[in-house]
């Protein structure tokens, strides 16, 4: 422990000259000494993506010492600790959230252009971290980044997937899924932790055995595979708070296929070894089901058991006993993907620590919290028995040891009711016998959240009602949000700018509810004027991207509506684009003087449909065959302009949100079980058109039906005109532009044919019909609205001033304390 006769801990502190200073110089050094030494370029010559890995690097650097300093404090204080269990997280950029976190954005710019360098041109190089699917995913990211700055002790836990969600390409309106190898170019945001690594094991056979005089089962794994983490550093705003986002790589065991080492087939055997990999290799695109895939099956397993030895590790290094471990570990799953951790945690406490049943279960259920996301009963997961049985086969004993106990307690409730126990038993009986990952997950936890006050009312009276009766005290909602520090500050740095002029502060960057104050100023006309000019900057920033995407010159005067989001039935694009044809059919068949009082729009789409969902897929080709016909209809010039955005993601989100003036939530009410999108947008002073689907019923009490354009079937009309819908006759219009369609107006006849069936002949499940009289209202009221700009402008801040509400530090303040239990733990500067 002695360097040159010096304590090895003294020398160090004289060794280290404080903390890494963030002025402009200091930065240029360490960025000239990334240039040099990291990215290995010489410091008189290198471009702009060897300029942004070097900023990275040296912003990582200072991710590092607050990383550090914050794990030693909570290890100090040893608080309850979160631990956030999720398969997908959309993390998007990390260096311009980042530097914006640290605090040092404009140092950075500072440090850069005195090098010749321009800030946001490096900013542009990153590629996105796409491991999530959407609205979920999105929602980790954004609750990541408040456990941080709300300063808890929290940790996240995914999968570090090799392939993240597919990049989107266009080809002649169809589209083709290309792989998305986002590792190519090197990560400077993580971290890898050679030395922190677990096996993990399946398939095998499970044995009875006696340990200290006691039976038990032991599990002879058939294959073993190796964890091996990656950490990404997540910084709080304003604070030193830096957690960790740790995600699981799969390497192959040493003990891997030892039997072909030993037979000597040496080629073959590393071949073998290296199909480990394939554990972590690829995100599953949300392609609706992942029923009977063993790969899922193994992901969740996978990153699951790693993430569980890594926090019962970290608790036994200063707990003697499992006593206090629910009073110190809070497990949040993150929908049903991680529930398999369930009777992993049973597994360990059981056959590992040998704490017996009764005592294993009396920690398990105090520890794991459960959210879904979904309003859909085909969405939750079921694991086929017989999958179940061949790759995890100790899990599946301890998953019916569990449903008997519960069948029996059931049974002592409810007596006989053969068809509640059914509904409500774990196992699903059947010609192919199921787990209901959904069941095991509100069984084993003590809370099951959900995702909005609507959504809360739908699980309740619709999806796990059985459930409810049961155990009405277990049944929460948290509303999501989504962080101010991405949807305003990053993404939106005008308006960013503009709001704290106004309030005189920039608190509300970590106080939202000070965006309230706003409300006062919504009628004053300087703000009002700078208010257009904010959007404006915006709209020449997204109109710019539009033309070198598409090729398509939009106006600046037209009304920018835009529809962003994963392609899909219920969320009714195809509504939208019917309404658009009805827009260009109305201009086609106008007078002249009636022209001039049409309101022009740019109307903007983008999101990926499923790979496997041919309706999606349709849809896109369909509104890039109309875009087709409308935007090289020189009758209708600026009047209407249709765009596809292609490859929609986090940044392309960034870019858009801010620039549109309208933007639309339109599910058929009772699907969308919040919906994160339309507070992004409220956020940036952009109207809403929606439905009084999830969250938007909770929109509507902060702003007031007044400053949002509402329509359509609420959720409790629905199953009534569905009923119905047979019956009801579609309005004129809507049979008028889905007619367009079919006949061929806007070419390939037959491959909308299946897409018009969807919507006509008594099959409109998802009300298009139903709802279009409505929704060309609405969009009527939001075309007067526009002219009036000054009520506009007022409805635009109103939306920024009403959007405290949605922001995730008030939804994760909430889980703190309902939930979870745990208190902030803050790190001294
Ligand atoms: O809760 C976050 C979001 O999750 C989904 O995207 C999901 O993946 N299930 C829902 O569809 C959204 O409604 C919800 O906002």
């Amino acid at each position: 422990g002695f360097v040159g006769g010096k304590k090895k801990t003294d020398r160090m502190f004289e060794l280290m000259d404080g903390f890494l200073k963030n002025d402009p110089v200091s930065l240029q050094k360490d960025i000239l000494h990334h240039v040099e030494y990291t990215v290995a370029r010489s410091r008189f010559s290198f471009d702009d993506f060897e300029a942004y890995q070097a900023l990275s690097h040296s912003v990582r650097d200072r991710l590092i010492e607050r990383w550090h300093d914050t794990q030693q404090h909570f290890k100090k204080k040893d608080p309850k600790r979160l631990y956030f269990l999720s398969l997908e997280f959309l993390m998007g950029r990390s260096l311009s959230n980042s530097v914006i976190n640290l605090g040092i954005r404009d140092q950075c710019a500072e440090a850069l252009s005195q090098l010749g360098f321009e800030y946001e041109v490096l900013a542009e190089q990153e590629g996105d971290a796409a491991l999530g699917n959407g609205g979920l995913a999105r929602l980790s990211a954004c609750q990541m980044d408040s456990l941080a700055t709300l300063d808890y002790p929290a940790w996240g836990y995914g999968l570090r997937y090799q392939y993240g969600l597919f990049r989107q390409i266009i080809l002649d309106g169809f589209q083709h899924e290309q792989p998305d190898y986002w590792l190519n170019f090197g990560n400077p945001w993580e971290i890898e932790r050679v030395h922190v690594s677990y096996p993990v094991k399946f398939y095998g056979t499970v044995k009875e055995d006696v340990v200290n005089g006691k039976k038990c089962k032991v599990w002879i794994p058939g294959e073993t595979v190796e964890a091996v983490a990656y950490d990404n550093p997540i910084p709080g705003y304003g604070t030193r708070n830096t957690i960790n986002l740790r995600l699981w790589a799969a390497k192959p065991s040493d003990g891997y296929d030892i039997e072909s080492y030993n037979t000597g087939d040496y080629i073959n055997a590393i071949v073998n070894r290296q199909k480990a990999e394939i554990i972590s290799n690829v995100l599953y695109p949300d392609d609706r089901s992942y029923q009977g895939k063993e790969l899922r099956l193994k992901q969740q397993y996978f990153f699951v058991s790693a993430s569980l030895q890594d926090i019962i590790r970290r608790f036994k290094d200063v707990h003697g006993n499992f006593d206090d471990f629910p009073d110190k570990v809070a497990l949040q799953l993150n929908d049903t993907h991680p529930s398999i951790s369930i009777a992993e945690l049973m597994r360990v406490l059981l056959d590992e620590e040998h704490l017996g049943w009764k005592k294993s279960w009396n920690i398990v259920k105090k520890v794991f919290s459960f959210t879904t996301h979904t309003v859909q009963p085909e969405a939750l997961e079921k694991v086929p028995v017989d999958l179940f049985q061949n790759v995890l086969p100790r899990h599946l004993q301890i998953i019916y040891d569990i449903n008997f106990a519960f069948m029996e307690e059931l049974k002592k409730k409810i007596g006989q009711d053969y068809a509640r126990l059914s509904r409500m038993s774990i196992v699903e009986e059947g010609a192919v016998k199921n787990i209901r990952v959904a069941n095991l997950s509100i069984v084993c936890s003590h809370t099951v959240n959900g995702v909005s006050r609507a959504h809360y009312e739908l699980l309740k009276t619709r999806v796990f009602t059985d459930f409810y009766e049961l155990w009405p005290e277990k049944f929460q909602y948290k509303t999501n949000g989504v962080t101010q520090r991405r949807w305003i500050v990053v993404s939106n740095p005008s308006l960013c700018a503009l709001i704290s002029k106004w309030l005189g502060t920039e608190s509300w960057i970590r106080d939202i509810d000070l965006l309230a104050r706003l409300r006062e100023y919504a009628s004053n006309s300087d703000l009002q004027k700078e208010w257009m000019m904010v959007k404006k900057i915006n709209k020449m920033r997204l109109a710019e991207y539009i033309e070198t995407m598409s090729g398509v010159k939009v106006s600046l005067d037209a009304m920018f509506d835009v529809q962003i989001k994963r392609i899909h039935e219920y969320k009714r694009q195809l509504l939208n684009i019917l309404g658009v044809i009805h827009r260009y059919d109305c201009i086609k068949n106008m007078e002249k003087n009636e022209r001039e009082k049409v309101v022009p729009r740019v109307c903007i789409i983008g999101g990926k449909a499923p790979p496997g969902y041919e309706i999606a897929k349709k849809i896109i080709k369909l509104c890039h065959a109309v875009a087709e016909t409308i935007n090289n209809d020189n009758d209708v010039g600026d009047l209407l302009k249709l765009v596809f955005i292609p490859d929609y993601n986090v940044s392309v989100a960034e870019l858009v949100i801010p620039g549109s003036d309208l933007s639309q939530h339109i599910s058929t009410a009772g699907h969308e079980a919040s919906g994160t999108g339309s507070m992004k947008f409220l956020m940036n002073g952009c109207l809403l058109l929606a439905t009084a689907d999830g969250s938007t019923n909770e929109i509507i009490e902060e702003i007031g039906a007044e400053n949002m354009f509402i329509f359509g079937a609420k959720i409790n009309e629905v199953p009534a005109l569905r009923e119905k819908d047979s019956t009801i006759k579609a309005p004129v219009q809507f049979v008028r532009v889905v007619r367009m369609v079919r006949d061929g107006y806007f070419g390939f006849k037959d491959y909308f044919k299946s897409l018009c069936d969807t919507v006509e002949n008594g099959k409109d499940f998802y009300l298009l019909g139903s709802d279009f009289a409505s929704y060309l209202e609405a969009q009527a009221a939001a075309d007067r609205a526009y002219v009036d700009k000054k009520k506009w402008n007022e409805m635009s801040i109103l939306c920024t001033a009403s959007s405290a509400r949605f922001s995730s530090d008030r939804t994760i303040e909430d889980y703190a304390e309902k939930t979870w239990g745990i208190q902030p733990c803050k790190c001294p500067f």
